[in-house]
């Protein structure tokens, strides 16, 4: 049996991370100096070779968990000692869910695990507790839905939302207002988001990839032509594209395929009577934080509908993770 270790936590920094060593347990034991037999199923804490200290456990006779701090460094340092040692790093992808989970009851149940480890949204968390079940008593004949398939994974990976609009309507009001806290400037000036700004955030239990851009408008600043050419790309890999409105501002320079329009100003005279000549879908105030709920819901509901979510039907999981390790005959 090679030797093999995969990182179960994601490569992100967190409180603790997590590798798992499969075959020849000594080696890394070795190259970490720590010495004397490690009883099976008993964790203790130990220096990680002068890295880390952290808590080694031996699964059973070819499994080794590690978990130092969860750092970037400390992972980077772990893993040059792992490939010193001979250790190669195995992506999880490729990996046998049933060896990342030796725990795991079965395959359903393994992969499960696997997908609770990836999965960045807390909606997920339920559904997926619930998937080995529904798995295993699935009718003969089933065929997995494609379009509630993509959109339930999407719980997994946060789809990219993207917040466009004319100048001065309010994106990067809405942007802070959404993320809880200021990240994009805002100002009574057309062209004040010269670049684009990201963040995770949770929408009504659905992880987002939120990204504010600049203004679509026709500009001579060699800066924000580059951020509004980004932003176009943006906007053609986005999974939501929210059109903000505003009364009283120029429009935008281009038009584009919105999934949801929504009506920015509402404490503004008059917005409301705008917003359903326009057809918004919403009316909101950014500043206030009128209408932010509603929002939220609409724009969670664009991404994973309530009846994806209580559909009985079993999930399909990530399909290269469904395959991974298997040989061609056992699929
Ligand atoms: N009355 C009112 N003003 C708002 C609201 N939201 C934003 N504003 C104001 O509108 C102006 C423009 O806001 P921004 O968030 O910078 O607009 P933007 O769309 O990001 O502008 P650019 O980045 O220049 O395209 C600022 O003066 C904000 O305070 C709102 O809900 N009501
Ligand atoms: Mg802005």
């Amino acid at each position: 049996m090679k030797t093999t270790a995969t990182w179960l936590t994601a490569s992100s920094s967190g409180a603790i991370a997590i590798l798992q060593i499969r075959g020849e347990c000594n080696l890394a034991l070795k190259a970490l100096g720590i010495a004397g037999p490690l009883r099976p199923g008993i964790p203790c804490r130990r220096d990680l070779g002068g890295i880390d200290e952290g808590i080694v456990s031996l699964l059973d006779q070819d499994t080794l968990i590690v978990m130092p701090h969860g750092g970037i460094r400390v992972r980077q340092l772990l893993q040059e000692t792992m490939e010193q040692a001979g250790i190669n790093l195995s992506e999880p992808d490729t990996v046998d869910p049933r060896s990342l989970h030796p725990e795991a009851g079965d395959r359903y149940e393994a992969l499960m695990l696997e997908t609770l480890t990836r999965a960045a949204s807390p909606l997920a968390i339920d559904l997926l507790v619930q998937q080995p079940e529904r798995w295993r008593s699935r009718h003969s004949g089933f065929t997995p839905d494609p379009g509630r398939t993509r959109r339930l994974n999407r719980l997994i990976t946060p789809p990219l939302v993207v917040i466009t609009g004319a100048p001065n309507v309010g994106k990067s009001t809405l942007m802070n207002r959404l993320v809880g806290r200021t990240v994009s400037i805002e100002a009574d000036l057309e062209g004040t988001t010269r670049d684009y700004t990201r963040g995770l955030v949770d929408l009504g239990g659905v992880v987002v990839d939120l990204v504010d851009t600049p203004g679509r408008r026709v500009s001579s600043d060699h800066v924000e032509q580059e951020a509004i050419l980004i932003s176009d790309e943006l906007l053609e890999q986005a999974e939501c594209i929210i059109e903000l409105m505003a009364p009283a501002t120029r429009p935008a320079s281009r038009q584009v395929t919105a999934s949801l329009a929504v009506m920015n100003k509402s404490d503004l005279d008059g917005t409301e009577q705008l917003a359903r000549q326009q057809g918004c879908g919403c009316c909101i105030s950014a500043a206030t934080g009128d209408g932010i709920e509603e929002l939220v819901l609409l724009v969670r509901n664009e991404l994973v509908t309530d009846d994806d979510l209580e559909c009985g039907d079993p999930w399909l999981f990530d399909p290269a993770l469904e395959s991974a390790g298997r040989s061609e005959t056992d699929r």
